[in-house]
């Protein structure tokens, strides 16, 4: 199927489920003949962004640089699924520079801290919590949420399958257009 393409930048807390969501989102792509890529925060850390942590400054650099590669990927004509905490409003307004605010949709991922702490998926809010790391989105770190995102996925009151759904016929209703 001819589609266009576009930026989806899926933001939110650690164990709010953007990852969950967008691999059940590329797949339902996938099987719509719409052809995506996901680009996943944490995977890329074992990687393109192996050299940085998680102070304020390598932050922004971790997202400027998933911004350059979603921007490419989705020059290339792939619907383009980012899904990474991205805490700072200026680090998600520096993407969709990078991006282009055409192509840059930006999805609320929205969950309260307490749900995300209790799933806590890796053990991650209880190392933070007990100071085993630090600089924690949600613990020590800050997260600002979206003030006016294309979509808000509220993972604490819709299963996960809904709110993949959801995103999927927004997609299908923008690359159509
Ligand atoms: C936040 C952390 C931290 C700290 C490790 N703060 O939920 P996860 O586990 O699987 O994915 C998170 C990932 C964060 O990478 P991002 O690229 O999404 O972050 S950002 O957009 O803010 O640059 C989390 C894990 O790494 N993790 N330490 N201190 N998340």
């Amino acid at each position: 199927m001819e589609h266009k393409s576009l930026v989806i930048w899926l933001t939110g807390l650690s164990g709010s489920g953007k990852s969950t969501i967008g691999n059940s989102v590329e797949k339902q792509l996938y099987q719509k003949g719409i052809h995506s890529y996901l680009l996943d925060g944490d995977d890329l850390r074992q990687g393109l962004s192996k050299d940085l942590g998680f102070s304020e400054h390598d932050r922004s650099e971790n997202i400027r640089r998933i911004a350059e590669v979603a921007h490419t990927l989705r020059q290339s004509g792939l619907v383009t699924i980012v899904s990474t905490i991205s805490p700072y409003k200026s680090n998600r307004e520096l993407a969709r520079d990078i991006i282009s605010d055409h192509f840059f949709h930006e999805v609320y991922i929205s969950c309260a801290l307490e749900v995300c702490e209790q799933r806590d998926p890796k053990g991650l809010y209880h190392k933070a919590r007990s100071g085993q790391i630090s600089q924690f989105t949600g613990v020590d770190q800050p997260y600002e949420p979206p003030t006016s995102p294309k979509l808000t996925l509220p993972t604490d009151k819709l299963n996960i399958e809904q709110a993949s759904l959801t995103l999927v016929h927004y997609i299908v209703s923008k690359v159509k257009e």
